[in-house]
């Protein structure tokens, strides 16, 4: 530990801490733009500007490391005029039409320039137009808004290996875009969304589909249902200011039943029925010299990826389609008839904490109904879903708390942890397990897959079946390990990958956290641990258990693996 002042108070502080982290141990917390924690420590944006004792001029608190005896204020007036010039300089060039933007209310921009009492039109002049980026499916970006601070940049690069943007030109007329000027869609973008929750102003941002939502909801003629992923009961609560992990769950079916959705179902049925096909795909694989290792395909900004950079690993990938995807197979097959509805009428709507799963739904390999009717209708991500909760007026906070619907609303804890990584591989085990021991298992923690690790190992043996098993998230901790298996270094018999760190609670759909919240608590930690809360309460904890998933076996695909099966639930990857 070193000692130091801080604004006149001694303090003691770990050796190798910033004076950032020093002053928040203190209970200040010293504004930042452009640094995130791991990432972006890069010290351009200026304000995090502080007073040292001795030096010459402010340094960037972010980068700057303490020493034994440094004296610092964070809050001198040259510190505050400073700040606030930086922040009339950045308002100078930027879009200022904040009435109406997307992230009024969590900009980090609006909030610093409020709190300084900026005039915001202190420096004018010339400005660049750039055209908004709407080519991709899954998101746009408004240069107007974009304030340079590379957090989309070093998301896509050091998170996920992705490395699609950058900052082209130089001096004044440096913008973020891809190289060479391309679109979006036309780059190797994977639609993660990891750019998004970086951003700390409306730069970037989803592709907004709720008006479609609302509009098939107003629709007589349309049956419209939704179902929320795994991970959005731990996370939409932040979006309405509660603590992060909070589980909302029941809150979460009652604000949908509200919005008007003729059925609130459940993607964690979908889940437990992943894991039925996907469990009997391992075990035909290990016992008919089929390709190994098997690799989860439930992560489409993983597909997307595996697709662009690793093609000669897509037979590896399951067949089997997303829950996301099985939800909407189900819908328009097996729930049409039992309803005696037209599967055309049928609208699925889900909440994904996803940006990528916009993307897969539009995947053209994905239509059991056939006739050209997608899976999935609209995939939303979870800002978009707490948006029509707020423009609906529901007090969600004091919702109670309400139960999915019959039959596609049933779940075991195995789907729940499908929101974490590692979460689907513990699923698998559980089940592989009963299935090789032709016993009810009491015991169904696999805790070494379990944490927040960009990869985690295992071995099991179960029944004299060894598996070795593998739980990756991230992209480039993905990379990684699949330049490993090429170059002979590791192999396994199963792998997950997510391509979110920590999996779908991490996702480029969730509610973002401004970097104050992002820098100092562990996002993916906190909201895994509830994931893992309620697996532990529920009854039922293993997917072949689900009394839903049976009935549907009995009475549609007979038996998991099923020629039906195939036909409805399962899907090929081509590069
Ligand atoms: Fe996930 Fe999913 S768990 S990808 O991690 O597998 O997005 O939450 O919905 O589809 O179930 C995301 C989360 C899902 C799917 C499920 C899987
Ligand atoms: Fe990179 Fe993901 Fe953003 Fe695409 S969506 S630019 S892959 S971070």
């Amino acid at each position: 530990n070193v000692n130091i002042k801080i604004n006149g108070m001694p303090l003691s502080v770990p050796k190798d801490s910033t004076i950032l982290e020093a002053a928040r141990q203190a209970g200040i917390e010293i504004p930042t733009l452009c640094y995130l924690k791991d990432i972006n420590a890069i010290g351009a944006c200026r304000i995090c500007v502080v007073d040292v004792k001795g030096a010459r001029s402010l340094v960037a608190s972010c980068v700057y490391p303490v020493n034994e005896g440094m004296e610092i204020t964070t809050n001198s007036e040259k510190v505050q005029k400073a700040r606030k010039q930086t922040l009339e300089l950045i308002l100078s060039t930027h879009n200022k039409t904040c009435l109406s933007c997307v992230r009024s209310g969590s900009c980090e921009l609006q909030k610093l320039s409020n709190e300084y009492g900026v005039d915001e039109n202190h420096y004018t002049g010339e400005n660049i137009t750039y055209p908004v980026d709407r080519s991709a499916p899954h998101m746009y970006r408004d240069n107007s808004k974009c304030i340079l601070c590379r957090r989309c940049v070093a998301a896509c690069d050091k998170l996920q290996s992705v490395s699609v943007i950058g900052a082209n030109e130089r001096g004044f007329k440096t913008h973020i875009g891809c190289t060479f000027e391309n679109d979006l869609a036309d780059v190797a973008c994977v639609s993660c969304g990891q750019c998004i929750v970086a951003c700390p102003t409306g730069a970037l941002s989803e592709n907004d589909q709720t008006a479609e939502v609302w509009k098939a909801i107003a629709d007589p003629s349309k049956h419209v249902i939704v179902q929320p992923a795994p991970s959005i009961r731990v996370t939409l609560g932040e979006a309405f200011g509660m603590p992060v992990g909070t589980n909302v769950k029941g809150k979460m079916v009652a604000a949908a039943r509200r919005l008007g959705f003729d059925g609130v179902f459940d993607t964690d049925f979908s889940a437990d029925l992943t894991i039925m096909e996907e469990a009997t795909e391992l075990l035909e694989r290990l016992n008919n010299g089929g390709k190994l290792p098997l690799i989860t395909s439930c992560s489409p900004g993983w597909i997307k990826f595996c697709e662009h950079n690793f093609p000669d690993f897509l037979e590896n990938l399951s067949s089997c389609k997303s829950p996301q995807q099985m939800f909407g197979a189900v819908a328009k097959t097996y729930y049409a008839k039992k309803k005696g509805i037209d599967p055309k009428d049928i609208f699925v709507v889900s909440v994904m904490p996803c940006t990528a799963k916009k993307f897969e739904s539009g995947r053209d390999d994905q239509s059991a109904a056939g006739n050209g009717i997608p899976d999935v209708d609209i995939a939303l991500t979870t800002r978009e879903f707490a948006r029509m909760i707020k423009r609906a007026g529901l007090n969600f906070a004091e919702l109670p708390d309400e139960e999915f619907d019959a039959p596609l609303g049933a779940s075991t804890g195995a789907a729940v942890i499908f929101g974490a990584t590692g979460g689907v591989m513990e699923a698998a085990l559980r089940t592989a397990n009963d299935v090789l021991t032709g016993k009810d298992n009491k015991a169904v923690d696999f805790t070494e897959v379990r944490g927040t690790e960009g990869i985690k190992e295992a071995t099991y043996t179960i029944a004299g079946t060894e598996l070795k098993v593998a739980a990756v998230s991230g992209l480039a901790n993905a990379r990684k390990l699949l330049n490993d298996i090429r170059a002979g270094k590791r192999s396994y018999h199963f792998i997950e990958v997510m391509a979110c760190p920590g999996g779908c609670v991490n996702g480029g759909g969730q509610p973002t956290q401004p970097a104050s919240v992002r820098n100092f608590v562990d996002l993916k930690a906190l909201r895994a641990k509830s994931i893992y809360e309620e697996d532990k309460n529920l009854p039922l904890r293993k997917s072949h258990e689900n009394p839903a998933v049976k009935a549907l076996y009995d009475e549609f695909l007979e038996k998991p693996g099923s020629h039906k099966a195939h036909e409805i639930l399962h899907t090929t990857y081509v590069a």
